[in-house]
This record gives C-alpha cells, structure tokens and sequence, in this order.
C-alpha cells in the first residue's frame, strides 16, 4: 500500500472532523439535533446576508472578469483549441455539477412555494402560482451557476497558464496567502473543502435515496423502509465506488453519455405528452419573472421581521441562504472539474460557458418537470398538494412521474436516470477528494484512498437520514460550508492579482486573446486526470 504519497495531516484532519461531528449525531440524535438546529439558527439568523452577498458578489465579479482584460486571457499556447467541443464540455459540466436533486427539486419544488409564497403573499394565491413557477429556476439560475464557476478561475489559471500542479484549494490561494499555503492555514483551508463537499454530497444522498427508494417500491412493491433504503444507499454507494476504482475511462463516459441522452429524452416526453402549451408558455413566463425581478430576488431578506405590519416567514434563510451554501459546498469540487476541461479556452469562454449553459439546462428541468406537475394540480387531474401533504415529498414526485402515459416505463427511467446522476458526480467527488489528500497524483489517486472517499462520503447521509428531517440536512451543508464564503473572497483575490500581475508583464498586452507565456510545467496531477476523459 503506497502511503508515502498521502498528505496526512490533510487526510487524517479530514477524517477526523467528518467522524466528530457524525459519530455524536449517531450517539445522541436528539441533542445532536437539537446542537445542529441551535446552530444553524444562529447562523442564518445573523449571517444570512452574507451567503446573499457572495452570491451577488460572485456573479458580479464574473461579469466584471469576463469584460476585463483578465477575460482575454487564454488557458493554454495561443494555437490551441478548444479540448472539448462546446456540446461535451457542457454535458461534462452538467454530468459533475449537477446530481440527483435536480430530479428531486424540479418536480416539487413549486410546491413549497405556491404553498409557502414569499414577499409575504397569500398561499395558493394567483400571485402565489406565478412566483411558485420562477423561484426554481432563479435558485438554480446564473448566480448559482457564478458560484460554481469563481474557483475555476484561479484554478484554472494556475494550471494552464501558470502551469503549476494545483489541486488544491490551498494552492490557489497562494497568491494572497503566501507562504502560509504550506503550513496550518493551508490545510485548514483543504480541510474544510473537504469537509463542505461531505456535508454537501449527504444532503444529496439523503435527497435522492429516498425518491429512488419510491420509485423501486412502484416498480417491485417492496416496502419503502429505513433499511431498504439504507440498502439502496449502499447499492449506490458500491456503483460510484465500482467506477472510481475501475479508473473512470470506461465506466464513467459511458455513464455520462448515458445521463445527457436519458435526461433529454424524459424532458422531450414530458414536454410531448404533456400539456405542452402550457409547459412552453409556463417556462417562458416564469423566466421573465425572474429576469425581472433578478435583484429583487438576489437581495431579499425580510428585514423587518415582525415589525411594522410585517411578518417574518424564514423564506429566505429556508430557500435562498440555504441554496446559495449548497453551491458553495460544492463549488471549489466544481471548480477543479471545470479548470481541468476548459483547456483551449479563454476565462471569458469559460465564464459565459457555465453560466448560460448551466442555466439553460435547469430552466429545461424546472421548466418541463415543474410546470409538468403545476398543471396536474391547477387542472385538477392530480392533487399533487393533498398527496403530498398525506405522503411527503419522495412518493408525490414519483406519483407526478406516474400521471405520464406509460407511467411505470417512465418511473423506470427516471429512476435509473436518477442513478446515474448521482453516479456521476459522487464518482468525480471521491476521485477528487482523494486527489486533494496526496502530496502529489502519480498518474491516477491511489486505489485504495478513492475507494476509501467513495465510502466516506456515504457515512454522513447515512447518519442524516437516522436522524430524519429535510432540516437537518440543510443545516449540515449551511453550517459546514460556511468558512468556504471567506475562502471564495480569497481565490477570487488571488485570481486577480496574480493575472494582473502577468498580464502587465506581458508583450501581448493589447491584443485581444492575452497569451501569457510560462515556463513549462513538470509531471502534475491534471495529467492523472486526463485519464478522465468524461466526468
Ligand atoms: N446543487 C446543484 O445533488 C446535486 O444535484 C448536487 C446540488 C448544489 C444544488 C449539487
């Protein structure tokens, strides 16, 4: 077993942090419970505004970057092209970022706001409809997708342009921190990525197992039961860990590949055998909506609370704090992934790149499979909000599935699809933990430490869904990822100056594709992941 390779104190910090905040959930779930609601309570409450404003910070520093001088620059030699075709790469981007939940959230997630309305509007309200139809997409829209994408940057950069073997977060951040990348603060830093990303990916699992468990239960009539869905759990986790280990060559772009043709296909079902005016009309609308309202929805607080004839509803903190920090967790991962298949590209490319792209592809899920389920509840077909109240969440999307003609086919397939989703970015999730703790990638991580992540990374969602309550799961990422807000001020820091400082530097400064010449890179872990042809 090659050891030597393995950055310990990362490694080992890691570990310990996931077992001392999972093993007192197991041993004492109540207070354990009662520990997690008091904290997240604390810190919505008092930093809430803070995930808001490194969300709009994000997307703003984005945009600014990408009409920047900094946007011109090229990450790799000034013939090169693009290493991907822009379909793949988008698909790829797609395939890492993006798991099951999308599968979950698109179908239902208008529920909780036509239900639950915010601006303090009336529940079930025409008002209530049309804000239930927007409110998805903008927290799966442009300002998620620039969370995603600001740690590609400097990521990326010091890769291809810099040509350094990064990949770590705390390497990125050099720049700004000096020195100290090496020491506590470095680690700390690779540290709690790691230990974001676990909180993240639970409450991933602890979404979709549940929902695939529903669909199995429709197909097999085995009764949906905590072990049986622990089991499945196990089941996924054993596929995820089966790709990893073969080396992800074969298994996983075959996978991929897999995901990008079956999500289409059910989109195009549902928009062809539903109500496909409506889904179009729906779609388009809500979109407007959110365009319009972008600010408006991006800054929202309620910051009176109480006062003044308001009434505080926790719809922000519930929805808006809680997607912004599910991103975050999952953001530097995201970054590495998106750095290491932008080769070719400039920063702007690859800024506008995830940010429409991304988008477009949640507005067609939120759009097809959202509306899809609002028209069976308005038209009275299916009262998907009395079912849902009696039978919570999982069963109603797989009954909302089964409303289509050929429902059994259909929840088949989503099933399987939602699978593979999970497949696909838990696979690149182990591959990349275990990258981040070694001192260095050979040509592939080592068997044993992808194979070991892989597991980890079932441990806590096991333990959340002991514990019970889609609560505590949103807490866990808010919580965890929180010390991730300040590092994303520092990559983007490090980002700048560092490419500043090159570009002033450079001869090819007026032309309007910067190539900046570095000397040549050694041996570096990207290469492992070129093995990796597919997410
Ligand atoms: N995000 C996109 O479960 C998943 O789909 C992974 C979740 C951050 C909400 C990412």
């Amino acid at each position: 077993m090659k050891t030597k390779l393995i950055d310990w104190p990362t490694f080992i910090g890691s570990f310990v942090l996931l077992l001392g905040v999972t093993l007192p959930l197991i041993f004492f779930p109540e207070t354990g419970k009662a520990w997690v609601g008091a904290a997240n309570e604390y810190m919505t409450s008092n930093f809430g505004m803070l995930y808001l404003a490194m969300g709009l910070g994000a997307f703003g520093f984005l945009i600014f970057i990408a009409f920047s001088k900094n946007g011109h620059i090229k990450l790799g030699r000034e013939d090169e092209e693009p290493e991907f075709s822009t379909f793949s790469w988008a698909a790829m981007l797609f395939a890492a970022g993006i798991g099951s939940s999308i599968l979950y959230w698109s179908v239902i997630e208008w529920v909780y706001y036509y239900e639950g309305p915010p601006f303090g509007l009336t529940p079930e309200s025409p008002e209530a409809i049309q804000w239930s139809t927007a409110y998805g997409m903008f927290h799966w829209g442009p300002i998620a997708w620039a969370i995603y994408t600001l740690p590609a940057l400097p990521i990326a950069y010091f890769f291809y342009v810099r040509k350094k073997s990064v990949l770590k977060v705390s390497e990125a951040v050099r720049p700004v921190i000096g020195k100290w990348a090496d020491g506590p603060l470095g680690k700390l830093i690779d540290i709690l990525f790691i230990f974001g990303l676990l909180g993240g990916a639970g409450t991933t699992l602890a979404l979709g197992t549940p929902m695939i468990a529903e669909g199995v239960n429709e197909l097999t009539g085995i009764p949906v039961t905590l072990g049986m869905q622990a089991v499945i759990m196990l089941i996924c986790t054993v596929i995820f860990a089966i790709s990893s280990y073969i080396g992800l060559k074969g298994g996983i772009k075959v996978l991929s590949d897999l995901n990008i043709w079956l999500a289409l296909g059910i989109l195009t079902f549902v928009l062809i055998f539903g109500p496909t005016r409506f889904i179009m009309e729906t779609t388009f609308n809500g979109v407007g909506i959110v365009m319009d309202n972008f600010f408006r929805m991006a800054t929202w607080m309620e910051p009176f609370g109480d006062f003044g004839g308001f009434t505080s509803t926790g719809f922000p903190e519930s929805w808006t704090v809680f997607y912004w920090a599910w991103w975050l967790v999952y953001a530097p991962f995201v970054g590495l992934f998106v750095a290491r298949i932008s080769r070719g590209r400039t920063i702007r490319n690859m800024i506008f790149g995830t940010m429409v792209y991304g988008t477009l592809g949640c507005i067609l899920f939120f759009g097809i499979l959202g509306n899809y389920g609002l028209y069976l509840h308005l038209s009275g077909t299916f009262d998907v909000v009395g079912y849902m109240a009696a039978n919570g969440p999982a069963p109603t999307i797989i009954a909302i599935i089964g409303q289509l003609p050929f429902g059994k086919v259909v929840i088949g397939v989503f099933t399987l699809l939602a699978i593979i989703f999970l497949a696909t970015t838990f696979d690149s999730s182990s591959y990349i933990l275990a990258s981040v703790t070694q001192k260095h990638v050979e040509d592939e991580p080592i068997v044993w430490n992808r194979l070991f992540w892989a597991f980890a990374l079932a441990i806590m969602p096991l333990t959340l869904m002991f514990l019970g309550g889609l609560e505590t799961l949103q807490t866990a990422s808010i919580v965890g990822g929180f010390p991730l807000i300040l590092i994303m001020f520092l990559l983007a820091w490090s980002f700048v100056r560092v490419s500043s400082r090159d570009i002033r530097a450079s001869d090819d400064y007026e032309s309007s594709t910067i190539h900046i010449k570095y000397r040549k890179r050694k041996k570096s872990p990207f290469d492992a992941l070129k093995e990796k042809p597919h997410d």
